[in-house]
């Protein structure tokens, strides 16, 4: 089974969550010990990624080391073409649809089509959409991130995407967001899309992964927050908020 038709099955039976872990952050066998962690914690995925600092080394070093470390399915989460591993089941093909900047909404896909379908590495296309504050990945990005309360300008972008034939869509308000993508965006979000819906940046509390949870989100993302959590039984807690 592709990863894809995995996880869009188990979203039918209730909310996912993905860990983030950026190859720049620790070593690879510290990845690796985190992902064997959040295995037994109940996470669903892992994503490999980060906005800057990911290079073909970091990036094969940690995604070679989760690989075997745990069971769970490995999705690059590109923030370029530069890096491209092999060693993850899939790529999170993905474009950022309110950059101002072209090369991020189509030019590094251009770049990374070839490798990716040489290193046979799954593309699952994904509309990523900023929302404030956007944080470090929204300046590189140069995106226009929609503001907080723009719900209808949110819900234009993700309809956009899911017709344009995009898998999954991303709410994004950047890692390390003061803020978390508001509820009521999820859920208006959520009320018209008919693809799934992926919400993370900032959530590092259980009442924040229960409210993203509720709201509608198919998948939550943390990943500061696991990076900086050393209470084993904390990240729990925030793992079952997400998943109900
Ligand atoms: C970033 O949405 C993810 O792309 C995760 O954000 O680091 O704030 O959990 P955090």
């Amino acid at each position: 089974m592709t990863v894809k038709d995995y996880l869009i099955k188990k979203m039918k039976h209730g909310t996912l969550h993905f860990t983030l872990l950026d190859p720049d952050k620790q070593s690879a066998e510290e990845a690796a010990d985190i992902a064997r962690r959040l295995e037994d914690a109940g996470t669903d995925a892992i994503m490999i990624g980060g906005s800057t600092d990911v290079t073909q080394k970091n990036l094969d070093a940690t995604a070679r080391s989760i690989k075997g470390a745990c069971s769970l399915p490995t999705i690059y989460f590109p923030s370029g073409a530069h890096a491209i591993s092999g060693h993850c089941d899939a790529i999170f093909f993905m474009s950022m649809v309110n950059s101002k900047d072209i090369g991020w909404v189509i030019g590094e896909q251009v770049k990374g089509s070839l490798i990716t379908k040489k290193l046979k590495l799954e593309p699952i296309s994904m509309g990523y959409i900023i929302i404030e504050p956007g944080k470090k990945v929204g300046e590189v990005g140069r995106a226009e991130p929609i503001k907080r309360d723009d719900l209808k300008g949110a819900m234009s972008y993700a309809l956009a995407c899911e017709y344009l034939g995009m898998s999954f869509v991303y709410l994004e308000a950047g890692s390390g967001a003061e803020r978390p993508v508001p509820p009521e965006m999820i859920r208006a979000v959520k009320e018209i899309l008919s693809v799934p819906l992926i919400v993370g940046g900032g959530i590092r509390t259980p009442e924040a992964a229960e409210a993203a949870r509720k709201a509608g989100a198919d998948a939550i993302v943390t990943g500061t927050f696991i990076e900086r959590c050393q209470d084993g039984s904390e990240i729990k807690n925030v793992i079952r908020a997400a998943k109900g």
